[in-house]
């Protein structure tokens, strides 16, 4: 289906056509020879052989640079047989490609044709190599300088009649340095409106975690794997988007632990795996990961926990011993509250709804009664609901009854997203006023910050639909095709005067631009950094709260890339014309020195300069020390979580927008999602079979999926019909292709994250 735009013709959701759909048995086991194949294929395809190998043995290594795919942390001995997985392969390959997107090819497609080529298609054209400018009227990208480029931002942001117009988004691959000087510009600008992925993402964990726990990231580090004895793993696919923890979670098997995983599919990534970076793993069977698999219904988490804490405090009752009573009484508040509520409801009823089989559920019971080192991790599976923010509440209350935090072995653990979403966040990427962080700014910089809340991701986009903000900036991602609501989006950033993207590769928001937009190329992770010959190197904050240093190794893709710190000095310098006390050309020049500005104003950094090199870094993390005096009472809290309710209609499904094996978020990467055995098509449907009989539905058939939200009806139109393994009243399907489906002005309680993992769809057959 093709919408317009009123200037330019552009398809804002590209082809909706078949490319071609082979269907196999879903993968026996995840890793193996197969991914090392499909690997090197990626890698060689994009960089040829020599910078294949020459990049990956640099790949997470202490001397070379981190991968820009997840942040999933390194182990202390990196393996001999490199440290890196397919995916990660996958996302270097995309990323250090040898193909250009240079002027002539700008010349030759315009944004209206280019936007009539897939996702893939457009990502696959190669690396963005110099400046460019779509002028207002125009249909063709044409080259600009970057001087001229940073004069019309600023002009455009000194035209704006209050700072709170402009937009500011971070995507999570931007170093802290660039991230820092990105968040200190926007502030010295004069607003918060800094929506991140993170919005879109784990802003749920997020804020679960501060409320109950007092920081807003995860509690484990690495080793706590070896040491777990249940590890859960709910709504999250680590096979496919966090490969390397598979190897930490066999670390936990070998030494007698159970790997529970709480999933509406049973992803092959967690059924059995082979691990490629041992030969045993290869050659082997491989091991098997998963105990017991909980085939939960889609957002049925919440009653599912309250069904498995109510049948521990049964056993605690008959036991004694099951809670942890000294840890609830020593560090936590609320437990009899929890308990009492917990009254309420039947165990009939939360099996029902939680749709797991019944034996399983008491197994999962009796070994998390038998056992407190319990690690529990998840992902977007539990965040982007409308519930996002109770479900993760629901698995720390559970936490604070086994008394499984801040001990080796027990926690919460996040699974983080981009590889530096984590760090960009601590360094200041938050629509939040933080009065401390101000604070700080204010002493070291000797300007006053905003103290007004900026605008987060959905209402960062109803402002700019409505016309209150003029201009969009992004640093790094891929914002139309990431966010909620895709035509509406599109609207939204075509209503802009300006919008910028700072980008390594062509995307959909490049082309569904606004008025007069900016693509401003940049360096990616893998490349040297280097000015005046000498090179430089970033940080980065993994998923557990390790700071370390990442250093890029190839021959930039062109000679006229700018790094994100350069960028932003160039925007800010062109902005203040010297009339600022911050000094922005010598702070984007030479990243030792925003270092030591992180230092005085994020706690934690202290000497960063020193301690990032080698293995880096841990910064403080209040639930390892069990130190919860920020909160009330200066307790760890309980929390009360009600049902999800959905109001389904009859003929309405739950549908998950999920990933295949074969991307990274919005850049495509191939058409296979080989763990689930569909090949060579992305418009695909996952369905129960028995829903299949009732809509009389066959596989392969044609269908919509249509979202009635507040009486707007919204369609993905042309899927392909899969029988799966997937509970009965659900459907999942990929993303970003279902993202119009998602309502703008639907999202997560308190984090505001799309419900991008519960849209009530109907389905219809064409
Ligand atoms: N290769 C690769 N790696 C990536 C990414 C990528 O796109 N490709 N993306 C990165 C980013 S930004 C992120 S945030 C992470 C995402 O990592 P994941 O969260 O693992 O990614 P999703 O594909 O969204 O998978 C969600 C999982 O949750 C399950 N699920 C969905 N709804 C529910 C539910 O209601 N309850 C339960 N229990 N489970 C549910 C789905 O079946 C699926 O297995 O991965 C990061 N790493
Ligand atoms: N329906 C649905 N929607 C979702 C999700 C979902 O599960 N379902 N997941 C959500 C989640 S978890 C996330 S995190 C967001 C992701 O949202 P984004 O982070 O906005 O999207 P990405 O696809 O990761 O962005 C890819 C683009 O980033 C640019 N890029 C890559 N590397 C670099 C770099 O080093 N520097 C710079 N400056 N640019 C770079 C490239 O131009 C590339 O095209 O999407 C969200 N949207
Ligand atoms: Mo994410």
């Amino acid at each position: 289906m093709m919408s317009t735009t009123k200037k330019r013709n552009i398809s804002v959701l590209g082809p909706n056509t078949f490319t071609g759909i082979e269907l196999k048995e879903p993968a026996a086991y995840a890793a193996g020879l197969p991914a090392v194949k499909v690997a090197l294929q990626h890698a060689f395809k994009e960089m040829g052989i020599v910078k294949s190998l020459r990049t990956l043995s640099k790949m997470n290594q202490k001397e070379g640079f981190d991968c820009p795919g997840c942040a999933w942390p390194d182990p202390e001995k990196p393996s001999k047989l490199g440290e890196y997985c397919e995916n990660g392969v996958k996302a270097i390959a995309e990323e250090a490609t040898n193909k250009q997107v240079d002027k002539d090819f700008f010349a030759k497609y315009s944004v209206e044709e280019l936007s009539r080529w897939s996702d893939y298609q457009i990502g696959k054209s190669g690396r963005l190599t110099q400046p460019m400018i779509l002028k207002p009227d125009s249909i063709y990208y044409e080259p600009i300088s970057w001087e001229k480029a940073f004069t019309l931002i600023a002009k455009q942001l000194h035209d704006l009649d209050s700072p709170d117009q402009g937009v500011f988004y971070t995507s999570g691959r931007s170093s802290n340095e660039a991230a820092f000087l990105y968040g200190l510009f926007v502030r010295a600008f004069g607003t918060n409106n800094m929506p991140d992925c993170s919005n879109m993402c784990h802003e749920s964990s997020g804020v679960a975690l501060t409320e109950t726990l007092g920081i807003g990231k995860g509690s484990v580090k690495l080793e706590d794997f070896d040491k777990a004895e249940v590890v859960m793993v709910i709504g999250q696919n680590p096979g496919t988007n966090h490969p390397r923890m598979l190897s930490a979670l066999q670390k936990c098997k070998e030494n007698g632990g159970k790997v529970i995983s709480v999933n509406p599919l049973e992803e092959s990534g967690l059924i059995r795996f082979k691990n490629p970076q041992e030969i045993k793993g290869v050659l082997s069977s491989g091991t098997s990961l998963t105990d017991i698999h909980l085939q939960v219904k889609i957002n049925q988490d919440v009653p599912l926990l309250k069904l498995i804490i109510k049948k521990l405090a049964a056993l605690d009752k008959e036991r004694g011993n099951v809670f942890d009573h000294e840890f609830i009484q020593k560090y936590t508040n609320g437990h009899e509250k929890l308990l009492g509520d917990l009254k309420k409801y039947s165990e009939e009823e939360l099996l029902k709804l939680s749709g797991v089989n019944e034996s399983y559920s008491n197994e999962v019971v009796e070994l998390l009664a038998n056992h407190n080192k319990i690690i529990i991790c998840w992902a977007m599976g539990l965040t982007q609901h409308k519930n996002g923010v109770d479900n993760i509440k629901e698995c720390v209350n559970l936490l604070l009854l086994k008394g499984s935090l801040g001990k080796p072995g027990a926690g919460t653990c996040p699974v983080r997203g981009h590889s530096n979403v984590q760090g960009d966040r601590t360094v200041g990427i938050m629509h939040h006023v933080s009065p401390s962080l101000n604070e700080s700014i204010k002493k070291t910089f000797g300007f006053s910050p905003p103290d007004k809340e900026g605008l987060d991701t959905v209402h960062a986009i109803q402002a700019m639909y409505k016309g209150n903000a003029k201009v969009f900036i992004a640093l790094g991602g891929n914002f139309l095709s990431a966010a909620a609501d895709t035509e509406y989006t599109a609207e939204a950033l075509q209503n802009c005067n300006l919008t910028v993207n700072i980008s390594t590769k062509l995307n959909r928001t490049h082309l569904v631009a606004g008025k007069t937009a900016l693509i401003l190329p940049t360096l990616g992770r893998s490349e040297l950094d280097e000015k005046d010959g000498r090179p430089r190197h970033f940080t980065v904050e993994n998923s557990m709260g390790k700071v370390h240093q990442s250093k890029g190794l190839l021959k930039p893709i062109s000679d006229n890339l700018k790094s994100e710190p350069e960028i932003i000095g160039g925007i800010a310098e062109s902005y203040f014309k010297g009339e600022h006390p911050v000094h922005w050309k010598s702070l984007s020049e030479n990243y030792d020195l925003i270092r030591e500005k992180i230092e005085k104003v994020i706690k934690g950094f202290e000497d960063v300069n020193k301690k990032s090199k080698g293995s880096g870094f841990y910064l403080p993390n209040n639930v390892r020390d069990l130190d919860f005096s920020k909160l009330p009472n200066q307790k760890a809290q309980f929390s009360l979580c009600d049902l999800p309710n959905h109001n389904i209609n009859e003929n309405e499904f739950l549908l998950m927008t999920i990933r295949s094996h074969d991307q990274f978020n919005t850049t495509i990467y191939g058409l296979d999602d080989r763990y689930r055995g569909v090949y060579n098509e992305r418009r695909v449907v996952f369905i129960n079979r028995l829903d299949m009989k009732t809509l009389k539905l066959k596989k392969f058939d044609v269908v919509n999926l249509i979202s009635d939200y507040d009486n707007k009806e919204r369609i993905a139109s042309n899927f392909l019909v899969i029988p799966y393994n997937i509970p009965q009243g659900n459907l999942a399907s990929y993303f970003p292709e279902t993202n119009v489906l998602v309502p703008f002005n639907h999202f997560a309680d308190k984090s505001h994250t799309p419900i991008s993992k519960s849209i009530k769809v109907r389905i219809e057959k064409i």
